[in-house]
């Protein structure tokens, strides 16, 4: 493949309803939409679901133009040749850090990639289902009778499991009163690290609740303390934040750290990391699931196509698109089936179509360079 030109977009999209984790609370979603045309006019598409602060993650929109403009597009511009995905991870390997930037561009490689071999892309990653389970991620919401009524819809709607976020005060009464309201459903919660070790008394009382998993309990950036709470409880103990990459999951499979793990791609920096975290957890049986970031329909095709590899064992945090946005910038947008699963498409790539002029009516900055100089 050929690089001819990236296109970059800061988008601001309208989220349905304010989602409140631990970190924060969102209403609107940020992110840096990439395209990358070849020399024969086929354009991939790539996302950074980045916030304009550093809340999740570190990263954030500025960080990753930052890094776009002065590391990576120069890299980009002196190789413009790239056979495979693969060849630019290799080139960007020595940057440290910045994965969510660095998957935003990979990704759209890989559509490029795929569209370029005309077939599917989670068939050109070695994915083995055509169907992948949905569940849904629900915010802090603080109000009982509000968090009773969501689940029951989106039990309705189908969603094969249930995720509530969590933080100290809001934690084992919500999960107690909806063990009382639906009785044994797919549960789990998630603390996006708002506890200390010092709290395991509230995760000892919801292992009586028979969780499938609590997610991220503790500090964002710990192994250790986590093997700890692991050995105490028995409930399995997912990781999201503290798992950067393949390392991670090496280090915290020898020190028991958790039982299952949230894949984000774009956390580990792409898809290729993804597939090597899917090959090392089908040797160690670990099973895995992808979690998501509130992605626009663009970086939902790159998540419907890793929860298709073979080491996805639970549903997936990968709801439809009118769950998060009013509109979402591809067609068809993501739907769920009656089953409670989405379907990965069979067509070129990620498969949908991205719609210029929703990017236009939701980007606020756009910006272009050319990869190979004019002749
Ligand atoms: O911790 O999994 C998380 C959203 C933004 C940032 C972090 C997280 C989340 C979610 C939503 O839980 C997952 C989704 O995209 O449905
Ligand atoms: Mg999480």
């Amino acid at each position: 493949m050929e690089l001819k030109s990236i296109r970059l977009y800061h988008m601001v999209m309208e989220l349905r309803e304010y989602f409140e984790t631990s970190f924060g609370g969102l209403k609107k979603r940020h992110c840096v939409l990439v395209a990358i045309e070849d020399s024969t006019g086929i354009i991939g598409w790539g996302e950074a679901p980045v916030d304009d602060g550093p809340w999740y993650s570190y990263e954030t929109v500025d960080t990753t133009l930052y890094i776009y403009r002065k590391f990576i597009i120069p890299i980009l511009m002196k190789n413009p040749h790239i056979n495979k995905p693969e060849d630019f991870v290799k080139l960007v390997s020595r940057i440290r850090g910045y994965r969510m930037a660095k998957a935003g561009i990979e990704y759209a490689l890989w559509d490029l990639y795929a569209k370029y071999l005309k077939k599917p892309l989670y068939r050109v990653i070695g994915g083995v289902r055509d169907r992948i389970l949905s569940g849904v991620s629900i915010g802090v919401i603080g109000k009982m009778d509000l968090l009773l009524k969501l689940i029951g819809v989106y039990l309705e709607r189908g969603y094969r499991r249930i995720k509530i976020k969590i933080a100290p005060g809001w934690d084992i009464e919500p999960v107690r009163m909806i063990r009382k309201e639906y009785g044994y459903i797919p549960l789990q919660v998630d603390a996006n690290a708002a506890y200390t070790l010092d709290q395991a008394s509230v995760f000892k009382q919801l292992d009586k609740y028979d969780l499938l998993m609590i997610e991220q309990p503790l500090y964002y950036e710990d192994l250790y303390m986590h093997s700890i709470l692991q050995s105490m409880i028995e409930t399995p103990i997912c990781l999201d934040e503290s798992i950067r990459g393949l390392h991670d999951v090496m280090t915290g499979h020898k020190l028991g750290s958790f039982k299952i793990i949230n894949v984000k791609p774009v956390r580990v920096g792409g898809l290729l990391e993804t597939i090597r975290i899917n090959d090392y957890s089908i040797r160690n049986n670990i099973p895995l699931w992808i979690g998501g970031m509130l992605e626009t329909g663009i970086g939902r095709a790159f998540q419907v196509a890793a929860a298709t590899l073979p080491a996805i064992k639970y549903p997936n945090d990968i709801s439809e698109s009118s769950r998060y946005y009013k509109e979402d910038i591809v067609e068809p947008p993501w739907i769920l089936g009656k089953d409670g699963t989405i379907k990965p498409l069979e067509k070129p790539g990620i498969g949908v179509e991205v719609l210029e002029d929703k990017i236009g009516k939701y980007s606020i900055k756009q910006y272009k360079y050319n990869l190979t100089k004019p002749i």
